[in-house]
């Protein structure tokens, strides 16, 4: 029997199915036949034999939301990610054969460890754990993605950060020969982000490298990307290349390209609207097509963990 109900699926059939899903062809493959997640499982079962990325030794974590996740082809071919392109369904076709190793991250500014590090070199200290998290977009649609990743707080402290390190800094690779996207001048590149000490050395944000307990896929951000789950989605800077501990506020892309429109907190916040839509509600990706929107969290559901960070803060001016 080819067709399985979605509990059915083991998490090691869904990343089965992830190489297959890179593929634009199976992609269409599977839209044409009507229910995407049945075509990708009756695939899974006549090709049961299939180099699976699989991260090892992943913990669970009790910091994830029990809310049902996104299928992996709704996290894997509904994205932002302009480097490749500005269409949602641009960065799965153009990411496809993006090279993420080696792949080397810069640590520098004020911390006492810096350096160059290769990727796993990098990663090795940590715990790989799973977090599954909500995550909001500011353009008012929402997703559950469980991801596999290393707690941000936990790298901040191994690099040991000096007293005048204020803020984090990120940087996205900016590669004009494999990032169609940075040929056009849509943003200021390279792809930009920064927390303060505070935010990111709280326990929720992570480094992820997997989703579905594989490698994520290279529209997520392989290798490796940021996730601030109270924090709208943009914050979540993907492929990342620099990390930099600094004294001073990093600026961030999308408030250098529209600053009246996107700040630096970026704060999920049902009550502070964008200047072109309410953010009071979020549209589930998958919920299907006669769903009604659902309330939007402060803090995306998150605030026991963080609303802390901003008693002192207008929220309003500070959005
Ligand atoms: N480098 C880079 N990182 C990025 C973006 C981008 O365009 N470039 N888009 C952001 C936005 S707006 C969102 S909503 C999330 C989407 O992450 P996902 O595609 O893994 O769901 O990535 C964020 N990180
Ligand atoms: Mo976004």
């Amino acid at each position: 029997m080819l067709i399985r109900k979605a509990g059915d699926i083991r998490p090691s059939e869904i990343t089965c199915e992830s190489n297959y899903l890179n593929r634009r062809d199976f992609i269409r493959a599977g839209a044409i036949a009507g229910g995407s997640l049945i075509a990708s499982s009756a695939l899974a079962a006549v090709i049961p034999e299939m180099g699976m990325a699989r991260l090892a030794d992943v913990a669970v974590s009790p910091l994830s939301t029990d809310e049902t996740s996104n299928s992996f082809e709704d996290i894997a071919t509904y994205n932002n990610f302009y480097e490749f392109g500005l269409d949602k369904s641009d960065p799965y076709k153009y990411a496809e054969d993006f090279k993420t190793r080696p792949w080397t991250i810069e640590v520098s500014g004020e911390a006492e460890k810096t350096g160059t590090f290769d990727f796993d070199e990098f990663v090795k200290p940590f715990d790989l754990e799973e977090r599954i998290y909500r995550m909001r977009c500011v353009e008012a649609w929402s997703m559950v993605i469980p991801w596999v990743g290393i707690s941000l707080a936990e790298v901040v402290k191994h690099f040991n950060p000096t007293s005048k390190a204020q803020y984090v800094a990120f940087e996205t690779l900016n590669d004009r020969k494999q990032m169609p996207g940075v040929r056009g001048r849509a943003l200021d590149w390279p792809y930009r982000e920064g927390l303060t000490i505070a935010e990111a050395t709280n326990p929720l944000p992570i480094l992820a490298v997997g989703i579905y307990g594989n490698v994520i896929p290279n529209q997520n951000g392989a290798p490796i990307r940021l996730v601030v789950p109270w924090k709208y989605g943009f914050k979540g800077i993907k492929s990342i290349v620099k990390i930099r501990f600094m004294s001073t506020r990093p600026r961030n892309s999308w408030n250098m390209a529209i600053p009246r429109e996107y700040g630096f907190y970026a704060n999920v916040n049902p009550t502070v609207s964008h200047p072109r839509w309410s953010q009071a509600r979020e549209r589930r990706i998958g919920a299907g097509l006669f769903a009604d929107k659902q309330e939007t969290l402060m803090f995306n559901g998150y605030g026991e963990h963080v609303a802390h960070l901003y008693k002192d803060l207008d929220l309003r001016r500070n959005y």
